[in-house]
């Protein structure tokens, strides 16, 4: 199980796995950050199926195809605001994980790719973030069949990838 959960640093845009996850917000009509990056690459498409979507509450998770991208999918997810982590921040990220994988299972995928959700413009710490991500990974992989033969930790940044190792190696 172990052999699935990897990190790496890089941008997530060009990965070759079945579907990356997009950090996006409520309106699930682009922004910044990994969100415009994505919709930069992904080309005018994407921002079409989202406009269909309409939108997406934190927490839970919707899926397009990647358009332009090399990844098959986008799965978007809505992670929480930082507030100082008591109003329910924790389980919303947590939840955003869950929901991403249940979604990519049940489309058959068998690599995915994450980015840091929530851990820049929404301001979520970056330690905490990288532990609750590797944790609930391990629990959600580990409690039912699956499919997956890779989930990919995307790190942006080298101190990103050194959470991510920390945590893995945790
Ligand atoms: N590949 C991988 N990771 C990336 C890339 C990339 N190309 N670009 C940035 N990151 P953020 P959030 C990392 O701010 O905190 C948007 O405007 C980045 O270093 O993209 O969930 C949305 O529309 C950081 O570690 O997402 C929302 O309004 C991580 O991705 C809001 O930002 C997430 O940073 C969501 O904020």
């Amino acid at each position: 199980m172990e052999d699935l959960l990897r990190c790496v640093q890089g941008d997530i845009t060009g990965m070759e796995v079945d579907a990356i996850v997009n950090a996006a917000n409520n309106s699930l009509l682009g922004g910044g950050g990994v969100d415009g990056a994505i919709h930069q690459a992904a080309g005018p498409g994407l921002l079409a199926a989202c406009r269909l979507l309409g939108g997406c509450p934190t927490g839970e998770a919707r899926l397009t195809d990647g358009y332009l991208l090399p990844a098959r999918y986008v799965i978007h997810t809505v992670g929480p605001v930082w507030q100082g982590g008591g109003e329910g921040e924790p389980e919303l990220l947590a939840a955003c994980y869950r929901n991403s994988l249940e979604l990519a299972v049940s489309r058959g995928v068998a690599s995915i790719a994450f980015p840091a959700i929530s851990c820049g413009v929404y301001g979520y710490p970056l330690e905490a973030a990288c532990i609750l991500a590797v944790g609930e990974l391990r629990a959600w992989l580990s409690g039912r069949p699956h499919g997956l033969r890779e989930v990919r930790l995307v790190a942006f940044d080298a101190r990103a990838l050194d959470a991510y190792r920390r945590a893995i190696e945790a």
